[in-house]
């Protein structure tokens, strides 16, 4: 064996701990992840040459072998404490009075304030600069060696870097990011796997695996908050500079930490922390707040278990558990039934829930959810309600499976299934009453005829009341017979008839779409409008010539073909087009002449009126090309809020950057179009 391998291994694992520690350290990746798979796959390839060469810091060894024991127990050289909590603004200043109280009166007193993530805490042992145990934080006294399991973990670093003491005990918290977590449980329910409930379940189950290799498939992070021991180092005066010091160290501190002054200070940091939550890569259940001075720190010292030094202020909790007390079956608009979840009222992520979908009958499967169980709610930020688990330790011997009905909940017709789907639909057409409102409402709705004012309760009004049966009823619509109804006043019922009257001048795309034929949305009606031209050729259109249109495959073209094909749908459209229903000609537009025609636009970020995938068709529908990266072709980036690399890439590239109400105005100049 030469010299030469020897420097070279060396220099490999040195260029490798050298791009970790920009990629998970600085958060700034000073390579492309082939280029890093490259040097990886060269180590290996020499230390298999050489295996007298391996040595356990390597970045080839970090999977060790199984293990059939039970995780050993270890005690901590310092205890791992916890912290205390409070929930409202009042709590926190009674938090910075008891310092006050203990600590010569400061108005305003520096505090070091971090996101709390939601993972599992755990200590790290390093002598002489190597990793040699991890352990989880068990109860606080006595963990678990969960060191084969930790050395997977690509951010922890198994050789410290720099100035660091010989002897160093670190606290962090191993967390799963969103992105991870997302994928784990995608490609766990392809392969009809267990999922895991929440990202904090999913770190402290990947830790607890007997065989490591499970872990390393896990794309665990850590970051590190505290210093347990350290020997052989001057200990820094402040948290603040503790920190910069375990990053000096190659330890991957979090990007969020900030020094505040006062309980204002802090109070503004909780927020625009709780404002960003959903943006942050990773889950966080409320912020941390430490006193900055060690002396400080000393001085107060713990009661029970936590320090006196630093509290949790938490978020309103996004989880709660709750009683599934009845599952109803809602029917929609193309006759679709889904189970809704009828909750005993939950406060969860700062409201009161009581409905949830459960989408389908799969999901109940998947969930076995049953009537009288208890069941997780989660609402995260915006997102609608989920039920996540049932408990089903709680679940009583009476607790009830839930079956679909034969019949139509709404109208009595049979309940059929296609070809062994998910989806069960009320086979009643309009004779349903519920499809017939939804029906409706679909219609009324802005992006199809946009008539203003009528609402969804209006509709079932409407209907109850048997004021209509279908969409062209609704320009037979006199105030006269409106102000009967109840809650409807006389000017409210003109406005409404005055929309109904101007909803009748439209496009040929929106009437399409305003119809409701199966799987037709917006942009396949606009396809179909600006492809045919003509209503009458669009009624007529065979399947052969439907398929050969741009993105229409078979199962669009059958329904578009079997709804103009139905007698009753015809007589509708005849209806609505005697009551004076209209559009201007379709003039058809060769695609160079489009308003957008050789413009590739980037869309990052999200945007309050629309989906990414909205806006992106009505753009292409204008001719532009719609782009995922950023390049020196892109002609403009539309960025909305949370826009991060690409926004920074068109500013870098110079290109021109342009937000949600540019892109509206846009749109509007081009109504017709879109
Ligand atoms: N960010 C952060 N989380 N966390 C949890 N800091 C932090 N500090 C902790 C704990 C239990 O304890 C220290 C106060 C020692």
């Amino acid at each position: 064996m030469s010299d030469s391998v020897v420097v070279q291994i060396e220099q490999l694992r040195k260029l490798i701990d050298d791009h970790n520690y920009a990629y998970y350290v600085l958060d700034d990746p000073s390579i492309p992840d082939a280029e890093y798979d490259r040097l990886m796959r060269e180590l290996q390839s020499l230390e298999q040459q050489f295996p007298d060469l391996i040595t356990p810091d390597s970045p080839t060894q970090r999977v060790g072998a199984k293990v059939d024991t039970d995780f050993a127990k270890i005690e901590h050289l310092v205890p791992m404490l916890s912290l205390d909590n409070v929930f409202s603004d009042d709590e926190l200043s009674a938090f910075a009075k008891r310092i006050n109280d203990r600590l010569t009166v400061v108005d305003k007193r520096e505090f070091v304030c971090e996101p709390k993530l939601d993972g599992a805490a755990v200590s790290l042992l390093y002598e002489q600069g190597k990793l040699i145990r991890a352990a989880t934080r068990g109860d606080g006294r006595i963990g678990e060696d969960i060191t084969q399991n930790i050395r997977t973990i690509k951010s922890i670093p198994l050789s410290l870097r720099g100035d660091f003491p010989n002897r160093v005990e670190v606290r962090g918290e191993v967390f799963m990011s969103k992105a991870a977590f997302d994928a784990h449980n995608e490609l766990a329910r392809k392969n009809n796997e267990k999922l895991f409930a929440n990202p904090r379940n999913a770190a402290a189950g990947s830790l607890r695996q007997k065989d490591p290799a499970i872990t390393a498939k896990r794309d665990l992070s850590i970051y590190v908050y505290s210093l347990g021991l350290a020997e052989g180092i001057e200990s820094a005066d402040t948290h603040f500079e503790r920190l910069q010091q375990i990053k000096s160290w190659g330890l991957p501190v979090c990007t969020e930490i900030k020094i505040a002054q006062g309980v204002p200070e802090l109070l503004n940091y909780y927020r625009s922390i709780l404002e960003r939550r959903e943006a942050l890569p990773y889950e966080i259940d409320g912020v941390v707040y430490k006193v900055n001075s060690i002396e400080d720190q000393e001085q107060l010292g713990f009661v029970a278990r936590a320090p006196r030094w630093a509290t949790a202020h938490k978020f309103p909790a996004q989880e709660e558990i709750t009683l599934l007390e009845r599952i109803d079956f809602q029917v929609g608009r193309t006759g679709a039934i889904t189970p809704v979840a009828r909750l005993k009222p939950v406060f969860v992520g700062g409201v009161t829930v009581s409905n949830v979908t459960l989408h389908n009958m799969d999901e109940i499967q998947r969930l076995d959810a049953r009537i009288g169980d208890s069941v997780i709610i989660r609402r995260a930020g915006d997102v609608i309600p989920q039920v996540v688990s049932v408990i089903l330790e709680r679940r009583p011997e009476d607790a009830q499976v839930v079956q679909m009905p034969e019949q139509c909940p709404v109208c009595g017709s049979e309940v059929e299934r296609e070809d062994e789907q998910a989806i069960y639909r009320c086979s009643g057409g309009l004779v349903c009453q519920a499809q017939r409102k939804e029906a409706i409402k679909h219609f009324a709705s802005r992006k199809a005829m946009n008539v203003d004012g009528l609402g969804d309760k209006l509709v079932e009004q409407l209907v109850d009341e048997e004021y209509i049966t279908n969409v062209a009823d609704l320009y037979g619509l006199t105030a006269e017979r409106l102000v009967d109804l109840e809650r409807m006043g006389e000017r409210s019922a003109e406005k409404l008839v005055e929309a109904i009257a101007a909803s009748k001048r439209t496009t040929l795309a929106k009437f399409i779409y305003a119809l409701g034929v199966r799987e037709v949305g917006e942009v396949t009606a606009q396809t179909l409008a600006s492809e045919l031209q003509t209503l009458e050729a669009i009624e007529n259109a065979k399947e052969e010539a439907l398929l050969a249109l741009p993105d229409i495959g078979p199962v669009v073209a059958k329904h578009i073909e079997t709804f103009f094909a139905n007698e009753s749908n015809r007589a509708v459209i005849t209806a609505l087009l005697e009551a004076g229903v209209h559009w201007p000609e379709v003039v058809a537009v060769a695609p160079e002449s489009q308003p957008l025609a050789g413009k590739t636009i980037v869309l990052t970020g999200s945007f309050e009126s629309m989906g990414r995938n909205e806006a992106k068709d009505k753009l292409v529908q204008l001719g532009a090309k719609v782009s995922g990266s950023v390049s020196g072709k892109t002609s403009i980036v539309f960025a909305g809020p949370g826009a991060g690399s690409k926004l920074n890439k068109a500013q870098e590239l110079g290109i021109e950057v342009q937000d949600e109400a540019a892109l509206l105005t846009l749109f509007a100049q081009y109504e017709q179009s879109v």
